[in-house]
């Protein structure tokens, strides 16, 4: 056996750094990062619009929207637990504080809409980059969340098609409100089951 003497040895944390081996490339680890983010930075905003429905007197529009936040921390969870399964370790960057200028309820499924819209464009670069990096897990991955997001932007229209048949005026938003809070999460809440523990 060779003798490695203490000074050449590295310390178990240099070690642990240096043998980080991810089956993944460096392009794709810092994109997936990026996507973390945004959908951080979607559960936060959801999280603030809720925050402003309650503080209205719209408990179940606030209701829709916070489960609208349960479901942007699993998809920002799938991609932490994605990147662990692949070797990599997520990096966690600065959300960014949500600005909310919507006045009426219809603006905010409005700014709803136009955000999703957003993440849409944003998964469509994630799954541009998988394909020409020629990372076949990866665009596996993110082909769920183009499905998804046609969920997403399916909901959104919906919304705002039922606030024009209502009429976004008092009573129609009261009728909304009262729909919206029979929702529930049908994603599972506990972020354990999605890999990487
Ligand atoms: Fe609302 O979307 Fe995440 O991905």
């Amino acid at each position: 056996m060779s003798a490695v003497s203490g000074a050449e040895r590295p310390s178990a944390v240099a070690y642990i750094a240096e043998s980080e081996v991810t089956m993944i490339s460096k392009k794709i680890v810092d994109r997936i990062n990026l996507q973390i983010n945004r959908e951080m930075y979607s559960a936060y905003l959801y999280m603030a619009m809720s925050a402003k429905m309650t503080n209205e007197g719209y408990t179940g529009i606030a209701n829709w929207l916070l489960v609208q936040y349960h479901e942007e921390m699993f998809h920002a969870m799938k991609l932490f637990g994605y990147l662990q399964d692949q070797g990599a370790s997520p990096k966690l960057d600065k959300i960014d504080a949500p600005e909310l200028k919507d006045s009426t309820v219809k603006e905010l499924f409005q700014h709803v809409l136009e955000h999703e819209q957003w993440v849409t464009a944003s998964i469509r670069e994630l799954l541009e980059l998988a394909i020409a990096e020629k990372d076949y897990a990866t665009e596996n991955l993110v082909r769920w969340y183009v499905n998804e997001q046609v969920e997403e932007e399916k909901h959104a229209n919906e919304l705002l098609q039922t606030l024009d048949l209502l009429g976004d005026g008092k009573q129609g938003v009261f009728m909304l409100n009262i729909e919206l809070g029979k929702r529930s999460a049908t994603i599972p809440l506990d972020f354990t089951k999605l890999g990487g523990a």
